[in-house]
């Protein structure tokens, strides 16, 4: 059995958010997505997903740049070759091609759900998955005022999220999240994201989070940064998480060495696909160190490579993995995400790929533009 990618079609589609989500970089209303849908010679059809935005203010690619990194140098690599297995794809993504994670994640990742669609197989077994269920934490974006994030933050609880993140920015930080705290409580499970809205010069300013029991600090400082990670990690208590600093597994080797943070948090886009997922998950796991899957705002496509691949056994915390009805009217893949009432998401194990059908009349009706790539 072997990966023969015969096309590449991509398209952009448009979900309107159901709310506004702003983090400390920006607000966005209506989502554009790139969808991949990559065809085998034997037939064989997977949908994936880009998690890129259309601005650069999370990473330094968007959408428009990774339909170019994908059609002019990801594309033409993969067309027309066989490859024994999925880490294979990543490996001739790497070779003496920098950068462009997210381009290179969508076309690696389709690689893994058509591997698993040939193998008979879940996406989540197929990646060596064992949890048959997943908890999940809402992640909240910055709001008006301290109440409006209590009723939310307490909303969440009451809907079964077994984790409520809250993003935070200078004017919109230790007022908001002790309200939280104090409204729900110590044993409510609280932590804060703060998009990189800091620096060094905020310690002071800081520390007060750190008498407010919060599971974790996601990614406080500058977004390529491990360095001063490291000098904040030492003053504080609480754990950092670090999210947009990690690009791959050699950055998670340097966050350990230099004691950067405590947690991290897995994107596979943003790493390159699958293959260096598992590599950061095994290596954390040796270190003790715990993972979670963290989210961009996926459809149902994305978030069906998110639960997958937070079936492996170290994503010990909850993932960022909301259903569908989080962020969508309506999603693009049936069934839709669920959430339990204890805040548990199942792993479609029953079927072989990703467990969720593309509603392509529905796709077709938001796509804007689309292009093919064949070999
Ligand atoms: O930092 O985790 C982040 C969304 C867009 C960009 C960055 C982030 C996020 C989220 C959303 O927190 C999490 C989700 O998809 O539920
Ligand atoms: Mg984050």
């Amino acid at each position: 059995m072997t990966i023969a990618i015969t096309s590449i079609s991509l398209r952009e589609i448009r979900l309107p958010l159901r709310e506004p989500f702003t983090i400390s970089s920006g607000t966005m209303s209506t989502r554009r997505i790139l969808l991949l849908e990559m065809t085998d010679d034997d037939g064989t059809v997977a949908w994936s997903e880009c998690v890129a935005d259309g601005s650069p203010n999370y990473s330094p690619e968007t959408i428009d740049t990774c339909t170019l990194a994908i059609t002019q140098w990801a594309a033409p690599r993969v067309l027309g070759r066989a490859f024994a297995n999925p880490s294979d794809i990543h490996t001739a993504l790497q070779e003496n091609f920098r950068g462009h994670n997210m381009a290179k994640a969508a076309v690696e990742m389709g690689g893994w759900a058509l591997a698993a669609v040939q193998a008979g197989t879940s996406l989540a077994r197929y990646v060596g998955g064992t949890r048959s269920e997943i908890a999940t934490g809402i992640s909240l974006g910055i709001q008006p005022d301290p109440a409006t994030l209590v009723d939310k933050a307490r909303a969440a609880i009451g809907e079964g999220y077994r984790k409520v993140k809250i993003k935070i920015k200078p004017g919109s930080d230790i007022e908001f999240v002790r309200a939280v705290r104090d409204a729900l409580g110590p044993e409510a499970s609280l932590m804060v994201d703060a998009n990189n809205a800091y620096t060094l010069d905020d310690i002071e300013h800081l520390r007060q989070l750190d008498d407010l029991d919060l599971i974790m600090i996601e990614q406080p400082l500058a977004w390529d940064d491990v360095v001063r990670h490291a000098d904040l990690q030492k003053r504080f208590r609480t754990p950092i998480c670090l999210d947009e600093s990690i690009t791959g597994v050699d950055r998670v080797e340097d966050m350990i060495a230099l004691g950067a943070g405590r947690i991290v948090n897995i994107k596979p886009g943003r790493v390159g696909g699958f293959t260096e997922s598992k590599a950061i998950h095994d290596l954390c796991e040796r270190h003790d160190m715990p993972v979670w899957c963290g989210g961009m705002l996926e459809s149902g496509i994305g978030r069906a490579y998110n639960v997958a691949l937070a079936s492996l056994p170290n994503f010990s915390l909850p993932g960022d993995l909301s259903p569908s009805r989080r962020y969508w009217e309506r999603d693009i893949v049936t069934p839709e995400w669920t959430m339990d009432a204890d805040g548990m998401v199942s792993v479609p194990n029953d079927e072989p790929g990703l467990g969720v059908s593309v509603d392509i009349d529905r796709v077709d009706d938001l796509t804007v533009s689309k292009h093919d790539v064949r070999s």
